[in-house]
């Protein structure tokens, strides 16, 4: 899979060369650019925003390096997405769908946003992490290239399964726990520690059930 992320601020995405996304990148299991928007600008001082027409708090980004930044890596194969929240919500079932894809694009809003021009040209889906505001799409979509780059093959270490974790099994995952077998007077759960595989699945879905009835009813 190959991901090209357009921001005015690539040195955000240094994340993205860190632990399990960084080893997949080592690895070539997956291709992530980061390009920055500013090096397509036409104006003189390089100038990537200006102020909206109509008035209004803020600065929006101007049309031309947006335009130019995304032309210069759209393919027929890609899928342009803009991080923002009037966007569809991103889920785990949002997130299989975007990992079938051979060539994402993200493009990054910052600031007020924007030129709608640049969306009814060039964006194929808006898409929001959730009902809040943030400075910049940047954050965003690092969340998005992390989840969806956990479904390409080989990225997660063997064993790991997409599907018991939270949300694909349609329950929150169940509690972990790893050594000591007591800490600060707490004893792991002593099924845990039977090597009975039939008990511990058993006890493992009663604790999922539990949790997701508890706290997210409308997941059953
Ligand atoms: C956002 C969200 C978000 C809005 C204006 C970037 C900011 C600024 N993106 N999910 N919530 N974006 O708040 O995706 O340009």
């Amino acid at each position: 899979m190959r991901i090209d992320i357009l921001t005015l601020f690539p040195e955000m995405f240094g994340a993205l060369s860190e632990s399990i996304i960084g080893r997949a990148r080592e690895k070539n299991l997956i291709e992530i650019n980061v390009i920055n928007i500013r090096d397509f600008s036409k104006d003189k001082h390089k100038k990537c925003d200006d102020a909206p027409f109509g008035g209004g708090a803020g600065m929006v980004m101007t049309p031309q390096p947006l335009f130019d930044a995304i032309t210069s890596v759209k393919t027929k194969d890609s899928l342009v997405i803009l991080t923002s929240p009037r966007g569809q919500t991103f889920n785990q079932k949002l997130c299989k769908e975007l990992s079938n894809f051979n060539h994402l694009i993200f493009v990054c809003g910052h600031y007020e946003g924007i030129d709608e021009r640049i969306i009814e040209l060039c964006i194929d889906r808006e898409i929001s992490i959730g009902d809040f505001v943030l400075t910049g799409g940047e954050i965003p979509a690092m969340a998005m290239v992390d989840a969806i780059s956990r479904y390409v093959d080989g990225v997660l270490g063997n064993g790991q399964s997409l599907e018991e974790e939270s949300f694909s099994s349609g329950l929150l995952e169940y509690p972990q726990y790893t050594r000591p077998a007591e800490f600060m007077g707490l004893k792991v759960p002593e099924v845990l520690l039977s090597g009975n595989h039939a008990e511990i699945a058993k006890f493992r879905k009663e604790q999922a059930e539990k949790i997701t009835k508890s706290r997210r009813p409308d997941m059953l």
